[in-house]
């Protein structure tokens, strides 16, 4: 049985989970607009991703005798000023996420709540081959700069990369 506080502690990253699905969609239709065709196909595979990682936790929490609850949705931000720009968002996002997760982590420990320590483990995995990945594409945009031709072999590249971060979750 979840305790109140880490019910509202998994609840909490829920809600974190669908504002990452929610933002990667709005930066996969920005792509899609730009012609971007293999950046918006792998933004719109992390959007999906996103949802896989919030529904796990639902499940989770109703399993353990809690209470999903399903949140509300802000608008995330729908213009960005480069390919770049969005790469960088994602990360700044991701090292937010990975903060909350190593707090709900803390409080799995405080409150000797180690089941559900264990399961949040596969989400501290998960962030740093997340950071891991976007920090790559970022080094990629920076070697690429100004060269069209490079920056359709990146696009291209995002297309056909299978999976990506969280491919692997249940
Ligand atoms: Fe759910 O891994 Fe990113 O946010």
């Amino acid at each position: 049985m979840l305790s109140k506080k880490i019910e509202a502690a998994l609840n909490g990253q829920v809600a974190i989970e669908a504002a990452s699905s929610q933002a990667y969609l709005a930066m996969a239709s920005w792509a899609e607009n730009q012609g971007l065709s293999g950046t918006a196909a792998f933004l719109y595979r992390h959007s999906d991703e996103e949802r896989v990682h919030m529904l796990k936790l639902i499940k989770f929490i109703n399993e353990r005798g809690g209470h999903a609850v399903v949140p509300a949705l802000k608008q995330p931000s729908t213009k960005f000023r480069s390919i770049t720009d969005i790469f960088q968002s994602l990360l700044e996002h991701e090292t937010k996420v990975t903060n909350e997760i190593n707090g709900v982590v803390d409080l799995c420990l405080k409150e000797k709540d180690y089941t559900t320590h264990n399961f949040m483990q596969w989400y501290v995995s998960e962030q740093i081959e997340e950071e891991a990945l976007a920090r790559t594409l970022i080094d990629k945009l920076n070697l690429i700069g100004n060269d069209k031709g490079g920056l359709y072999l990146f696009d291209r590249d995002l297309e056909g990369t299978a999976g990506g971060p969280g491919a692997t979750a249940a």
